[in-house]
């Protein structure tokens, strides 16, 4: 019945690395966000969009919160703090096994946040991640101790983004708290980001796993084509670096490079679209792209609203 249905916005906010991608991917039980081991993987704000019987949650996942300078990085904060003001509900994700490993990282990473938090007049939710890492669990009490002496009277939920545990208690808890009204989107979308985003974007993890270090980080990825037959699916994509230096590496040895992240990202591709992928992979220079405020519009950056 209409009467008892409930739709909303969650934000997932919280330090890159923490686990919302994979929090969002497994939520949704459909690879939605890209994860990488690598910080800030997360660029664009992404939708993932989770309906049920009587409930509709729209998640937002957002770039990880973090104090680096530059343009790009103004716009990735910009963006995961839109989140925070379009939703009916915050989820802040924490990496619970760093933090047990290296408790003087806590304040470092969480300041930025429990100033903007402080001002939020929503449920804000604390979620320790990674527990399934945590082989001792006798250190989860004085690490939530330590967590809440920043976020006092937060309601402190315990999950594995990855493999799922505790994640039903957080949505039934989520639920409670969303507002009584129809769906936004028709219930079988999925998500907002259309799929020739979320090729680049697929193109963009393999790099971050088959790159070395800081690379990744300048480069972007975009699809410049896409032909769309009965059976099959043509897709040119450019990865764009911001040196010329930069271009041998991603291409690698007689192409080696390229090659194996083409054939990585086609198979998802195909996964993903049910259909055969012809994915062809273009590396270009585009020199300190990451300043560029008009390419960093046409990437999709700088905060969307649902
Ligand atoms: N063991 C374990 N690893 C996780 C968990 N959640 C995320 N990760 C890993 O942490 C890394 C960062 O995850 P990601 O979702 O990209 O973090 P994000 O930057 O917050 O979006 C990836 O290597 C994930 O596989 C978890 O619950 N357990
Ligand atoms: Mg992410």
């Amino acid at each position: 019945m209409l009467e008892d249905f409930r739709s909303g916005v969650v934000a997932l906010i919280g330090p890159p690395n923490a686990g919302k991608s994979t929090l969002l991917n497994q939520i949704l039980g459909e690879k939605i966000a890209i994860v990488s081991p690598k910080p800030q993987t997360t660029r664009n704000q992404i939708t993932g969009i989770l309906t049920r019987d009587n409930l509709q949650i729209v998640f937002l996942d957002t770039p990880g919160i973090h104090k680096q300078k530059g343009k790009m990085n103004d716009f990735l904060i910009k963006s995961a703090f839109a989140g925070l003001e379009s939703s009916d509900v915050v989820c802040l994700v924490l990496d619970g096994d760093l933090y047990v490993r290296k408790p003087h990282l806590i304040a470092k990473e969480v300041s930025l946040i429990v100033e903007r938090l402080s001002k939020v007049e929503k449920p804000v939710f604390i979620l320790i991640n990674k527990v399934d890492k945590i082989k001792n669990k006798n250190t989860l009490l004085p690490l939530t101790e330590e967590i809440l002496k920043f976020f006092p009277e937060k309601d402190i939920f315990y999950i594995s983004a990855l493999n799922g545990d505790g994640v039903a208690q957080v949505l039934n808890k989520v639920a409670r708290e969303l507002p009584y009204g129809p769906p936004l989107y028709p219930e079988d979308q999925v998500s907002t980001v259309p799929l020739r985003f979320l090729a680049a974007e697929l193109v963009r993890e393999k790099l971050f796993y088959l790159l070395d270090k800081e690379l990744p980080y300048y480069l972007a990825v975009q699809v410049e084509d896409w032909l769309e037959e009965e059976n099959l699916v043509t897709i040119r994509a450019v990865i764009y670096v911001a040196r010329e230096s930069h271009k041998p590496i991603v291409i690698g040895k007689r192409g080696s490079r390229l090659k194996e992240v083409g054939t990585k990202a086609r198979l998802e591709l195909e996964e993903l679209l049910g259909k055969k992928v012809f994915l062809e992979l273009w590396v270009k220079v585009k020199p300190k792209w990451t300043e560029n405020t008009g390419f960093l519009l046409s990437l999709g950056l700088g905060g969307q609203v649902v």
